[in-house]
């Protein structure tokens, strides 16, 4: 389905989140967001130039916005084929890696010690991870020994195969949504890209001819809760939301009961990223889980944690923290369009063994591709 991919729509300038939150405490101490939570967090609500989302945003009780008065309005251009989009949304990273990796197998010719601790150096470089790329090297030597490889050219492919692996987790990399009903809880630190994922998610779901419905779950400011109606009207998914400041489990709880009422095949789940410590992460979520188990024990059940490239190693350590608190059944990895860390892929699924199944390559609802290992091994490591 997400094979027919467009052109990327006009930047949504609604409302940009620059930055993101501090997680203090346990989680801080590990360094988990140093990068990003250096930043002010800068808000431009433009949401409601012409809506009255201002009006709505007082009143108390429970909203559901209607699909008729939702259709999907933006224009859309065919454009490149999945694979080069894939390519394309790769871009930097593969300037970091592939790059490197032609330049360097050009200048040696021959497969020796020198070469290896080279290419050693570009994958630690490019955010794979030392005990990844270590793990890689590894298996480089056993092939090269194996097949009698002298030439260095003949490396590419090997390395493709060997990424492949990695990238190949013990776990299904598709989404555990059918039969229906099914419940997606979205999670991850501020400004990772949650709700910019769950409205890709919404219109890529609704594109397999799925009944799909949100929960704004992020209750902490009203702007995020706009911020996913403004998806929701985008990709014509209806949005439950309460006001700002409302309890998440609460959300939770009408948002199931008006997915069974309305027979809805995917409920997606948004929650705050404004978690303090561990405790209260393990207590926020934990109430949601807790709703989401007694009230809706019949649907299949995705925990997609959602960690942004460009935090690189960072979002390794984000990961470790949410797999303590939470069963995580998948990783969004978003923003890769953004960054040159990719390589940061590698380390999540050899280190953590949650399989990746989305990536973001882009701010576009079209911008969001299934993940495949052969495809980005592929797309990583071809020439041009
Ligand atoms: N370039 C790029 N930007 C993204 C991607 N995913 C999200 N963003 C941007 O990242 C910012 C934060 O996203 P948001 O969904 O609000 O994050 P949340 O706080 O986790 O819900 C927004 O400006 C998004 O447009 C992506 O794949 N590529
Ligand atoms: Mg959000």
């Amino acid at each position: 389905m997400l094979k027919k991919l467009f052109g990327k729509m006009k930047k949504n300038d609604e409302e940009k989140i620059e930055n993101s939150e501090t997680i203090k405490g346990d989680i801080s101490s590990d360094e988990i967001i140093e990068d990003i939570s250096e930043k002010e967090e800068v808000m431009q609500k433009k949401v409601n130039e012409n809506s009255d989302i201002e009006a709505e945003n007082v009143e108390n009780t429970l909203e559901i916005e209607e699909d008729e008065t939702v259709e999907a309005e933006e224009t859309e251009k065919p454009s490149l084929n999945f694979f080069s989009k894939l390519k394309s949304g790769l871009t930097k990273t593969r300037k970091g890696i592939t790059e490197k990796i032609d330049s360097l197998m050009k200048s040696y010719g021959k497969i020796d010690e020198e070469f290896l601790e080279e290419l050693e150096e570009i994958l630690i470089v490019s955010d794979v991870g030392m005990s990844t790329t270590m793990k890689i090297i590894e298996r480089l030597r056993e092939e090269i020994k194996q097949n009698k490889l002298t030439d260095t050219k003949e490396v590419r492919s090997v390395l493709k195969v060997i990424l492949e692996e990695l990238l190949t987790t013990s776990k299904e990399n598709s989404l555990n949504i059918s039969p229906s009903p099914a419940i997606m809880i979205v999670i991850g630190v501020n400004g990772v890209g949650k709700t910019t994922s769950i409205g890709k998610l919404g219109h890529n779901i609704k594109s397999m001819g799925k009944k799909v419905m949100m929960a704004a779950g992020d209750t902490f400011r009203a702007a995020a809760i706009d911020q996913l109606k403004v998806w929701g009207d985008r990709v014509g998914v209806n949005v439950i939301h309460q006001q700002e400041g409302s309890d998440p489990a609460a959300i939770i709880y009408d948002a199931i009961q008006s997915a069974k009422a309305r027979k809805v095949d995917v409920l997606i789940c948004d929650t705050a990223g404004r978690l303090h410590n561990k405790k209260n992460l393990m207590n926020e979520l934990g109430k949601v889980f807790k709703i989401v188990e007694r009230e809706y024990p019949e649907a299949r059940k995705e925990v997609l944690l959602v960690l942004d490239a460009t935090t690189g190693q960072n979002a390794i350590q984000q990961a470790k923290t949410f797999k303590e608190v939470a069963d995580i059944t998948g990783i969004v990895l978003t923003k890769l369009d953004g960054t040159a860390k990719g390589g940061v892929v590698l380390g999540i699924t050899s280190e953590l063994d949650i399989p990746v199944k989305f990536i973001g390559v882009g701010e576009g609802m079209n911008d969001l591709q299934p993940f495949n290992a052969k495809d980005f091994a592929e797309a990583l490591l071809s020439e041009n």
